[in-house]
Order: C-alpha cells, then structure tokens, then sequence
C-alpha cells in the first residue's frame, strides 16, 4: 500500500502537480561512514533519509542510480594536488606518522574535521553523487538531480572546513558550466556557504546566494556587504539573519529575492544546497523552520522549471534531516506524502507522533519585521545594478584555479552510473568495469 497520493488531483491547493522527471544518487554504504564519537556531523541520517524514501515508495516515481566514485583527478580539478594526495593516503593507523602528522594544521584537521575510516571513499562517493547529478542534467535526461551525500560547502581548496573536506558543489558547478552558461547557487543550510561563494566571488558565470546565520556564529563570513569582486561584483548575495527564522519571515526574504534573481540573471541551472540545520530544534542551528518552510524554497525554485540540482549539507537532529529530505524528494518528484510516517528501519526514531512533518518551537524570532524589509530592500537594490541576464559570451569554465591538464578529463566520457536495481551496488560492482 502506498502512503502517498499521486493522482496530482488529491494535492493540496497551490501544489505543483506537474511532473519532473527526477533522478537520484545514493550509495547504500554511506550510512556506515562515521566522524567518530559525539561527533555532530553523521552521515547515517543519508539512510535513514533513503530508508522512508523507499518506505513512502518514492523511488517508483524517480531514478535511483549509485554513482561511481570521484575519482582524485575529478577531485583536483578544485582541490589542490596536496591535499587530495593527503586525503586519499591518510588513516586513523597513519596520523600519526610524521609524513602526515605535519600536515594536519596546514589542512585544518582536527576536532571538527576528524581523519576517520574511509574518509576519502566518503569523500569520493560525496562528490561522485554530485558529479553524476550534473551529468545527468548536462545530458538532459532529468530536470531534477538529487545527492543527499552532496552539499558539503565549507571545503576550501587545500583546507576541510566545517565538518567538509572535499566540495561536492563546487566540483559539480564547474560539470554543469561545461554546458550552462550561468548557473545559480542557492544556499538554506543556518552556515554561510562560504567555500561555493569564494570558489566563485570574482565570475559572473555563478551566482551564489546563501541565507544563513551571522554574528559571532560559524564560518563568520556572509556579510550583506560581500557582493563578489571583478567581474564577480554583484554576483554574490548574503542574507545574514539571526535565530528564530520562521516559515513566514523565511518565505517573505526567499520569494521576493529569488524571483528577482531568476528575472536578471536567467540562469540555465540552479544548485540548491538543502542543509538541514536550519530546521526548528537543530543540535547547531538557532533558526525555526518547519520541514514545510524549509521544502518552500525548492517549491519555489521548482516551479521556474529550470535544471536543478538538490543537495544535503549540514542538519544536526538527524530525525529531522530523515524527515526533510524525504519531503522534500516528495516535492522533487510532485507528491505530497501522508503525515503518518509508514513503518521503516528507524520507525522508533521518529517518536512520540511518528509523523512526517514537525512543530515548530516557541522561541522568539529575533529578526524583525523591519529588520527583514531592510534586508530584503538592500538585496533587491543589489540587484537592480545587475545587467538583465549578463551577456556571458560561451567560454571555458571559469579559472578559479589552475586546473592541471590531466585533471581536464571529460565527465561526459564516463560511463553512465548504474541504475539501483533495489541491490546493494556492492552486488553489480564486479559487472561494471571502471573505464
Ligand atoms: C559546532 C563548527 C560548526 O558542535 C560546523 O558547532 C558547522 C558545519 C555545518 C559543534 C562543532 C561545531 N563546529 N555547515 O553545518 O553547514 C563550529 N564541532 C564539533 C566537533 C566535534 C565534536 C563535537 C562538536 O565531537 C567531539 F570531537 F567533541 F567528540
Ligand atoms: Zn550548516
């Protein structure tokens, strides 16, 4: 028995009954990475996510697909060759070692970036979920790309950052510029997606927007005032809240914002980064979303029809991130799913109610109504300084950094990833021969 209507008929008022032709990635061994004891980041909450996609059978309405692994030379088409050479070689048994040991600080390893087991096959399956999402929407065979394992914005060049190492978007923006013009970033995570902005802050061929905590909060970047620079000037929007963001403040700076963004800056594909920590009652975030409020803004972005790109991040309650990124796959794929969770693998996790959605808190939003009508006012006139959707002559990828030649292998040559049978991937891994 299904637990969700799909008859488009059935959905709520004001639901985008129309179909998407979705597609998604999910390696079922991600579950099982683990940055260690008390730990806040834990990549379980992607199966436990996938485990009530399933059970609210949603992957009949979408392809699901294991993606390959990134490759290093995939990854260095970003990341500095140092510090892919040290992600793929170091171990919990070789920190220690003073090969490695030495490096630790220059890489930002450490308590927030822990060395753990697997991590760099972590990494890969991250970035290769992401980079087969691009793929898939380069290659026109979806509208919409989803990577739960994806979202990672912090990881900077030759530095892990924010429980990141290695950045999935960044990697994945630079796949769809081989065959969009512009593309636009999107970012709801409660943390200033800082590493997508500065890989593009001087480009006019990305434009990043990312809503967020700021003020004595984590990474401290995001300033209204951080507008891109060079050709990039105008190109990056901050929206820098504080705690209480609720569905109503949050949808009366999205909306507005994002529709004016798609009318000058026209971009042939959007990545949106669905970071979860910006729900009520996250163990790091301070805002007050709903998973409703938080699905609004891929609604949103969804009814312009536009290539797109959906991606995790950070999220902290990891009953609540299972939650929104189920629902929000449900949006992806155009239904609305019943409020009663159906029993699944983690059913206990989801007690007392055991349903889908969530209350939000009682705690005051502390961002006024005046305060949002500034905000909202100052961005608006940011872009009003932009040119209507920027003549971008058809050019190669944006330098953001010397990309060494054998790096500039072409995604397009790779095998399509395997389509998910319901198996393990583990059990067609020996039919595919890796190219
Ligand atoms: C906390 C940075 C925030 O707790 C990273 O906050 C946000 C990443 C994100 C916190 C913690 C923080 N780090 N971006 O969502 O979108 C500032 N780090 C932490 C690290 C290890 C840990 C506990 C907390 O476990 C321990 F090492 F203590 F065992
Ligand atoms: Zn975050």
């Amino acid at each position: 028995m299904e637990s969700w209507s799909n008859d488009g008929a059935s959905l709520p008022s004001g639901h985008d009954a129309k179909k998407r032709q979705v597609t998604y990635f999910y390696e079922p061994s991600i579950g099982d990475y683990y940055y260690g004891q008390h730990h806040a980041m834990k990549p379980h909450r992607i199966c436990m996510a996938h485990n009530l996609i399933i059970h609210y059978s949603l992957h009949h309405s979408m392809e699901i697909n294991c993606p390959f692994p990134a490759s290093p030379a995939d990854i260095r088409r970003f990341h500095s060759d140092d510090y892919v050479n040290f992600l793929s070689s170091v171990s919990p048994s070789t920190l220690h070692d003073h090969t490695y040991y030495r490096h630790l600080k220059r890489f930002n390893i450490g308590e927030d970036c822990p060395i753990f087991e697997g991590l760099f096959s972590f990494c890969q399956a991250s970035v290769g979920g992401s980079l087969g999402a691009a793929v898939k929407l380069n290659r026109q065979d979806a509208n919409i790309a989803i990577n739960w394992a994806g979202g990672l914005h912090h990881a900077k060049k030759s530095e892990a950052s924010g429980f990141c190492y290695v950045n999935d978007i960044v990697l994945g923006i630079l796949e769809l510029l081989k065959v969009h013009r512009r593309v636009l970033y999107v970012d709801i995570d409660v943390h200033h997606g800082d590493g997508v902005e500065e890989a593009f802050y001087t480009t006019d061929r990305v434009m990043t927007v990312s809503f967020h905590k700021f003020g004595d909060f984590f990474p401290g970047t995001g300033h209204i005032k951080d507008i891109g620079f060079g050709n990039g000037k105008y190109y990056a929007l901050n929206v820098p809240l504080n705690d209480g963001m609720d569905d109503d403040s949050f949808r009366g700076l999205f909306r507005p914002i994002l529709r004016k963004v798609m009318e000058v800056y026209q971009p042939d594909a959007v990545v949106l980064q669905c970071g979860a920590d910006s729900l009520a009652g996250d163990r790091l975030g301070g805002f007050n979303l709903s998973v409703r409020g938080h699905a609004d803004c891929l609604r949103y972005l969804r009814s312009f029809n536009v290539p797109l790109m959906v991606l995790g991040g950070g999220g902290y309650t990891i009953r609540n991130v299972a939650r929104c990124w189920c629902y929000e796959t449900a949006v992806a794929v155009g239904v609305e799913p019943d409020n009663k969770l159906p029993y699944n693998e983690y059913y206990e996790y989801f007690g007392p109610d055991y349903t889908l959605h969530i209350e939000p808190s009682n705690v005051e939003n502390l961002n006024s109504a005046r305060d949002l009508e500034k905000i909202r006012n100052m961005l608006l006139e940011q872009l009003s300084r932009l040119p209507h959707a920027p003549s971008v002559p058809f050019q190669t990828t944006p330098q953001i950094t010397e990309v060494p030649e054998e790096a500039e292998e072409d995604m397009d040559k790779k095998p399509k990833p395997r389509i998910w049978n319901g198996e393990d991937c583990e059990s067609d891994a020996d039919e595919e021969e890796r190219p």
